[in-house]
């Protein structure tokens, strides 16, 4: 069975931020297929991944990029799936580049747009799964006591020592 979420990244490079997508819906049971597919260096892998996405069975599709972050405005371009964009941080321009890349997308051809680096691909896996939990009421009860595990775990109070 085909996993619900793709999660594409432009580069090697890029899977130590995009890996936080995959372990975020692995703790929440949630199936993800990691693949690199460049804008640039491999753009008939990108055309054929983004055009067969939806047969392929995925729902939902996080794709990260660097710098000219091409990538996940191009996938929400030949895809009707929903797509979630993670600016990976760049070494030149810490990620500002990917980041406005990404986001700037024009009118028509929406990429729902993460913050910058680790916390960005977490919360894509985050958003991902809320997305699937809206059709999967054992999904939406795992999201929710993984939340609730969040809030429990946060002292009510410093302490010294952190
Ligand atoms: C982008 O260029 C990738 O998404 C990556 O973030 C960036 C740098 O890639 P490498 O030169 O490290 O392969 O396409």
């Amino acid at each position: 069975m085909t996993a619900p979420v793709a999660i594409v990244m432009g580069s090697q490079s890029d899977w130590p931020t995009m890996r936080h997508a995959a372990d975020m819906l692995d703790a929440l049971g949630v199936a993800s297929d990691c693949r690199i597919v460049s804008a640039h260096r491999t753009p008939e892998r990108m055309f054929d991944f983004a055009k067969g996405a939806a047969d392929e069975g995925f729902k939902v599709v996080i794709a990260g990029a660097g710098g000219a972050a091409h990538l996940p405005g191009m996938i929400a371009s030949m895809t009707h799936l929903p797509v979630l964009g993670v600016p990976v941080q760049s070494k030149a321009l810490s990620g500002q580049d990917s980041l406005l890349s990404i986001v700037q997308m024009p009118g028509g051809i929406p990429v729902g747009t993460l913050a910058i680096g680790d916390a960005g691909a977490k919360n894509a896996g985050l958003l991902a799964a809320a997305i699937l939990a809206i059709g999967d009421d054992a999904l939406a009860e795992r999201l929710k006591a993984w939340r609730k595990a969040q809030s429990d775990s946060v002292a009510e109070r410093p302490s010294d020592g952190n």
